[in-house]
């Protein structure tokens, strides 16, 4: 059966789960594509960590843990616990149940499974109804340059915990990849897809998308919508406030807009920021 409407939903983490989650709510399975950043990816224990999918992985199937937006709900930390006593790196924290998640992805990419498949077969045993899929299947790695030196994703955020003042951000290996199959499958098919652009961080969570090489190009033939992570000057969630302070930006929905500019044809915010609509609209959106 065909969809109706299609939307593509790009998003990160805890922030843009949200509002894929509700988008989950109001679509038929065959209408969403949810489009997950895999810039903060990397191999730790050995395993292939992909929190973006993930934490859209259990929100979609209603098992995220409600406080910390990550992780599963009513999980245990004996591996770490056990992991830290042997004086192993406990500073990622991965909960048992999340472990067997870890698991199992790496047992379906050994097989020869893309990233996008064994993200599907890990989604539909985890009973998620709608499509998620990685940027890429590629392995593409944000690095974050700050005063303190170069981190990848995941050493900045958690290890660093955003503290070292931020120059610029790069993403590395971006050049060799493709859009995920499903993606270009979606982007060539009918009807033509709404772009929603999640609200979140655009330096670190969206900008990562939008380097796999064409995708940017592609999406901005499309209607594209982004919804604001500033909200009266702060961050919804995470460390984007900070971040465009130390880049010597205006911390403002308004300078979100700008960095979205010629992409987004539309621009959500808050009624917080409601003073900024006139400035948003002369950019064309
Ligand atoms: N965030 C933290 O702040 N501390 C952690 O120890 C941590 C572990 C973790 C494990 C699995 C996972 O899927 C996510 C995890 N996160 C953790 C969240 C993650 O760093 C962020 O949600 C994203 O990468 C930012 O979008």
């Amino acid at each position: 059966m065909s969809a109706a409407r299609r939307i593509i939903a790009i998003s990160g983490g805890v922030g843009g789960a949200k509002l894929a989650q509700g988008l989950a709510a109001e679509l038929d399975p065959g209408e969403l594509l949810v489009v997950a950043n895999t810039g903060d990816d990397f191999e730790h224990l050995g395993l292939r960590i992909c929190p973006d999918l993930d934490t859209l992985m259990y929100t979609l199937a209603g098992l995220a843990d409600p406080a910390r937006g990550w992780g599963l709900a009513g999980e245990s930390w004996h591996c770490m616990e056990a992991l830290g006593a042997l004086g192993g790196p406990d500073w990622f924290r991965l909960g048992d149940r999340d472990l067997a998640t870890h698991l199992q992805r790496g047992a379906l990419l050994r097989a020869g499974l893309s990233l996008s498949e064994a993200t599907a077969r890990l989604a539909t045993a985890l009973g998620v109804r709608h499509a998620i899929v990685p940027m890429s299947d590629a392995p593409v790695r944000t690095l974050v340059d700050t005063d303190r030196g170069t981190f990848t994703f995941q050493e900045y955020f958690v290890r660093e915990r955003c503290e070292p003042p931020v120059r610029g951000v790069r993403f590395d290996n971006a050049a060799a990849a493709r859009p995920a199959p499903a993606l270009r499958d979606w982007l060539a098919g009918s009807p033509q897809p709404v772009v929603v652009i999640c609200p979140s961080n655009p330096w670190l969570s969206v900008d990562p998308v939008l380097a796999v090489p064409g995708l940017r190009e592609r999406l901005a033939a499309l209607p594209v919508v982004a919804v604001s992570p500033i909200v009266g000057g702060r961050a919804l969630k995470g460390p984007a406030a900070k971040m465009m302070a130390e880049l010597g930006l205006p911390v403002s929905a308004l300078e979100v807009a700008r960095h979205y500019r010629g992409l987004a044809r539309a621009f959500v915010i808050d009624r917080a920021d409601e003073d900024q609509a006139g400035a948003i609209g002369a950019l064309g959106m």
